[in-house]
């Protein structure tokens, strides 16, 4: 067990509060770190669920004043996970402190936003480290195709498709903050692209450069708002849809909506090249499909390949035997080790997003958006 650890301070308590929790107090008990995470204070609004919410994850202390974290000498690392209006807020307020930062994705609402905080991260010196956690990096089966694409296994690349799929945002679904531009940015496009474009950027180790032509249409104008007999005017995209070229010449698609019944949580990339293809989906997350092009004719085909054994797929060795997969969960407590790892003076397991990167998936998301507006293609050299 690791003799120093670092404290975290969590801002949010709901759904990604509960993911981050869960990970911070696993992490340094299935892994060996050079640190471990004391779960110090944990903040947010809702007052009443607060104090049995620190109790049931362990925090130590709990506030529903986030501002508060910037000066407690308890905390090293403020992990915020709320809507993204506050990203920036919270953000910028804690790396002025020079606290750690882990923020959720979208880093921020705006390119505009996203700028400031990338700025302020390199402001704020080396010493003070940033993530975003852009948790599916760290599926071993991703791992898996992280390290197949560097070994060139897949040569020239010709194509990328990635799509996320989800079917939650039909028009009976009440009004929330995911669904207002002050509060959310955009829709399904900063909240599903947002991990596409990370993803594909990792695997690729290329940057896009050009966006040809986008769509983000919003379906359902109004909603309920719960608990009232009013209804609230939804101006974020349902869904939003574009293509692009990487610096390499591949060809790419991406494809986010809340409104594909029968897909409840698709998130699937597919990378074609000269000498195979390789395709990760989340609902089957443990799984890596790998077509070899260079196999005989008659044994080329898709192969599954079960990403659970140790020292051959990363992460795997810190958890189960072969073939006893692991779950969504799992991605974050991953995450958590490697920024855990970083701070301990140790490189992470695969390479980590930090503020300047997450600014570059948001780079190629505004791009988007100016594609869908204007309709027309964005050189991204005309995003700066
Ligand atoms: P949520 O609505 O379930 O929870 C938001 C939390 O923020 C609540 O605990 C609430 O009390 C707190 N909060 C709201 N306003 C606050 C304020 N003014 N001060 C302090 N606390 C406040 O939201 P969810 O789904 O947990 O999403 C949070 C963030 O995580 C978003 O940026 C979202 O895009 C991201 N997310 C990322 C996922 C991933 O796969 N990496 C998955 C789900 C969400
Ligand atoms: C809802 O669309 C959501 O929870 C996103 O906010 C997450 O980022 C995604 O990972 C799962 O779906």
């Amino acid at each position: 067990m690791a003799s120093k650890s670092i404290g975290i301070g969590l801002i949010g308590q709901k759904f990604m509060g509960r993911a981050h929790s869960n990970a911070w107090s696993q992490a340094a008990k299935f892994f060996d770190l050079p640190v471990g995470a004391r779960l110090a204070v944990v903040s947010a609004r809702d007052r009443k669920e607060l104090g049995a919410f620190a109790q049931r994850f362990g925090w130590a202390k709990s506030t529903p004043k986030w501002e508060s974290l910037a000066d407690d000498p308890d905390v090293d690392l403020v992990d915020i996970g709320t809507p993204n209006h506050l990203h920036a807020e919270q953000a910028l307020r804690m790396l002025e402190a020079g606290k750690h930062v882990a923020c959720e994705k979208p880093l921020a609402r705006t390119l505009a936003e996203a700028r400031v905080l990338r700025d302020a991260a390199a402001a704020a010196g080396r010493k003070v480290k940033t993530f975003v956690w852009h948790n599916y990096r760290r599926a071993p089966a991703i791992g898996l195709a992280w390290n197949l694409m560097r070994e060139g296994r897949l040569g020239k690349i010709f194509h990328v498709r990635a799509r996320y799929l989800q079917s939650w945002g039909s028009k009976s679904t009440p009004m929330s903050w995911r669904y207002s531009a002050a509060t959310a940015g955009s829709g399904a496009h900063g909240d599903l692209n947002a991990h596409l474009v990370d993803l594909t950027r990792f695997l690729m180790g290329e940057a896009i450069v050009d966006i040809h032509g986008a769509v983000a249409p919003t379906f359902v104008t109004s909603r309920a708002v719960p608990g009232t007999k009013r209804r609230e005017r939804c101006d974020v995209d349902d869904a939003a849809l574009f293509l692009a070229t990487f610096e390499g010449g591949a060809v790419a698609s991406f494809e986010a909506t809340r409104l594909a019944e029968g897909h409840l949580n698709d998130n699937t990339v597919e990378i074609n090249g000269e000498r195979g293809s390789l395709r990760w989906s989340l609902e089957d997350m443990n799984v890596l499909e790998w077509c070899d092009a260079e196999a005989p004719p008659r044994l080329r085909g898709w192969t599954k390949i079960l990403a659970t054994s140790a020292g051959n797929h990363p992460y795997a060795a810190a958890w189960w035997p072969d073939g006893h997969i692991i779950g969504y969960e799992h991605g974050f407590t991953n995450m958590a080790a490697d920024i855990l790892r970083v701070l301990g003076g140790k490189k992470p397991e695969l390479p980590l997003p930090d503020f300047a990167d997450a600014y570059e998936t948001c780079r190629v998301l505004e791009a988007a958006l100016l594609s869908a507006k204007h309709r027309c293609a964005v050189a991204m050299n005309d995003v700066p």
